[in-house]
């Protein structure tokens, strides 16, 4: 049986106890296989007739295995090649719970079907033409999006705003290669198609929108994984009491013993509409203890990565009170931050004294921290397109590339055949990434990351 005969089935709901539990097939000889196990009969199995019911129909009916009845259940026919995928698809929604889901995937499995790999739905309506590939991989970041920007980032991909920019790119590099090669045609009369002024500006123009394109990956994967936030300091400082306060939980470990947080802690956050990605880091001191010096190793390391860092200091040591006071600098990634203000009332006037301990200031905090974000967000964001994807930037940046070296053969008055190989080039790239060049390689590692079902 070749691999694209097979009818694939996979949960496309949790499996649990829920109301409902929806498994979708889908393959040719989907509706054959139902009425093998469809009856509209609870008394007994009398195969529905499956191959007469129209697409987008639901059908009420007992679903056996041999005499087992295994569940009442409710089949949705999608005939291809209306369907997610292309092919004929159905969807049958039995009771919720893990008992009858095993007992269907089994029936179905016997029945000739296949357990669906990760993302094989979505691979085979991008196999089928029903979507390209930057929009199947939108189908996956719609699904993971956490905040409503990411939601509609997503959104724009999957709904094809994304691909016709590319699409548009692809074009005017397709028109410019084939009139290099026309021209080529006509060498031996002389006739000049492509005026090289002209063409070398509009080599410039594309090469400008690339690179604007490209950056826009900075804001993107921020909206998309989210800002990666550490809270960093010397030991005791409050570090982990106000990653605590933002969690709203008592997740890290506090105490007045300095040294407390060993390794960082990471979770998740959402604040003012953006995720972050909150860390905890080891106070940073010099130390013998090889366990703490391993723990201040990785802190520095959750530094480097870290799009925004809370450097954080103790209000009761003044010699670094003063100096954090006047070190607010927005133009970085670190914000300053004064904690245990409680202790010392009289320092409360400066912005960012805060304490964890009653919550004072601690919304000034969230605001600050909220507007560094929206900034780091807007700073790359020229483009009316926004990248979140990191394969596409680097489809981009190779693209890009190759227009740098097809300006040069322009500059240096190279031959049609050497301008026009760049040029096809830089085109090949920016195809791959709504899959017109795509290999097996590059499909097997985007799906292989999408979910079971989708
Ligand atoms: N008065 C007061 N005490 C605080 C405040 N924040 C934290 N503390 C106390 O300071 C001590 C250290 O707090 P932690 O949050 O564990 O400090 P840390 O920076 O994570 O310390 P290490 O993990 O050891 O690096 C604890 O006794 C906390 O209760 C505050 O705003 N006011
Ligand atoms: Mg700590």
């Amino acid at each position: 049986m070749s691999f694209d005969n097979r009818i694939i089935f996979a949960p496309a709901t949790m499996v649990g106890e829920s109301g409902i539990t929806v498994i979708r097939l889908s393959g040719k000889d989907t509706f054959a296989l139902i009425s093998n196990c469809l009856s509209k009969s609870y008394a007994e199995f009398l195969p529905a007739d499956v191959d007469h019911y129209t697409s987008h129909t639901t059908h009420h009916g007992y679903l056996f295995s041999g005499a087992d009845f295994i569940d009442e259940v409710v089949v949705t026919f999608f005939k291809a090649p209306n369907s997610y995928t292309g092919e004929d698809v159905a969807e049958i929604s039995t009771h919720g719970g893990s008992y009858i889901y095993r007992k269907v995937s089994d029936l179905l499995m016997k029945l000739g079907a296949f357990h669906a790999e990760p993302g094989e739905f979505s691979k085979r309506a991008y196999l089928n033409g029903k979507m390209d590939l930057a929009q199947a991989e939108a189908v996956a970041d719609l699904i993971k999006a956490k905040t409503d920007q990411a939601n509609k980032l997503a959104l724009q991909q999957l709904t094809g705003k994304f691909s016709s920019k590319i699409k548009e790119l692809r074009e005017d590099l397709i028109n410019y290669c084939s009139l290099l090669e026309l021209e080529l045609d006509f060498s031996e009369e002389g006739i000049d198609l492509v005026e090289k002024d002209v063409l070398l500006e509009k080599v410039n123009k594309l090469i400008a929108k690339f690179q604007s394109l490209t950056q826009s990956y900075e804001s993107g994967k921020i909206i998309k994984n989210g800002v990666n936030l550490a809270i960093i300091g010397r030991p005791n400082v409050g570090k982990s009491s106000i990653f605590n306060y933002f969690l709203d939980e008592n997740r890290a470990i506090v105490s007045d013993i300095p040294g407390t947080t060993r390794d960082y802690l990471e979770e998740p956050l959402i604040m003012g509409g953006i995720q972050f990605n909150l860390v905890d880091t080891a106070g940073i001191r010099e130390t013998k203890d090889v366990i703490e010096k391993e723990g201040v190793r990785r802190s520095k390391i959750k530094i480097e990565e870290a799009d925004i860092v809370l450097e954080v200091d103790d209000v009761t040591n003044s010699d670094i009170a003063v100096e954090a006071f006047s070190e607010t600098d927005n133009s970085n990634k670190t914000i300053k931050v004064i904690n245990k203000i409680d202790l010392m009332p009289g320092k409360s006037n400066a912005a960012l004294a805060v304490s964890a301990k009653s919550g004072e200031k601690m919304d000034v905090l969230e605001a600050a921290i909220i507007a560094k974000a929206k900034e780091l967000i807007s700073r790359n964001n020229q483009s009316d397109v926004i990248i979140t994807n990191e394969r596409h930037r680097d489809c981009l940046l190779k693209s890009c590339e190759y227009l740098v070296n097809a300006r040069e053969q322009i500059q240096q008055g190279g031959g049609n055949e050497l301008i026009s190989f760049e040029i096809r080039a830089a085109m090949d790239s920016i195809s791959e990434i709504i899959g017109k060049t795509a290999n097996v390689d590059i499909l097997n590692n985007i799906f292989t990351k999408f979910c079971i079902g989708k």
